[in-house]
């Protein structure tokens, strides 16, 4: 008997554990959760570099991601990319990211993105880089973005041909 309840309390573990892994680490804000921030380690000298995460409205209006500080980045932004004649390019949202009730966004590389300008040292994998969200109706909140070596194109040659924002 004693056993087995050992053996259940393990499961527990196991799953907390696991699931943790699974989602990474999280905030929640009124009826937001935000998921897994992350940015990609940039190489020696990149000006740029991408910020990335999940983000979930629970509630029953839609928000907007408005705007994002980074200390010791110069200006940060939200940014989508789009096809414009025929080439994709990326453009700064000008009203925000919008998050519709009972939906998720996602920044990932590609696609929506917090676009850092201007940074003062590189990211370097492994570490984090502490950040404020500002959004329309939550409010703000305070997060960190965990640094990732990810496979793909260095951020300093991402493409950075500004699009004018309607
Ligand atoms: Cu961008």
């Amino acid at each position: 008997m004693k056993s087995r309840l050992n053996n259940s309390i393990f499961v527990v573990f196991l799953c907390l554990f696991t699931s943790s892994l699974a989602f990474g680490h999280g905030y929640k804000l009124g009826d937001l959760d935000i998921r897994h921030p992350w940015a990609r380690a940039t190489p020696s000298g990149a000006e740029v570099a991408g910020g990335y995460m999940e983000i979930f409205n629970a509630g029953s209006a839609s928000d907007r991601l408005i705007s994002i500080n980074v200390p010791g980045v110069h200006m940060a932004a939200v940014h989508e990319m789009a096809v414009v004649d025929g080439i994709m390019k990326m453009r700064p949202l000008a009203q925000g990211l919008e998050i519709k009730s009972g939906e998720t966004i996602i920044l990932k590389p590609g696609s929506f993105h917090v676009m850092m300008m201007g940074l003062s040292k590189p990211l370097i994998a492994g570490e984090t880089l502490a950040g404020t969200l500002h959004f329309e109706k939550a409010g703000s909140i305070d997060v960190e973005f965990k640094i990732e070596a990810m496979g793909g194109e260095p951020a300093s040659q991402h493409n950075h041909t500004a699009v004018p924002a309607n």
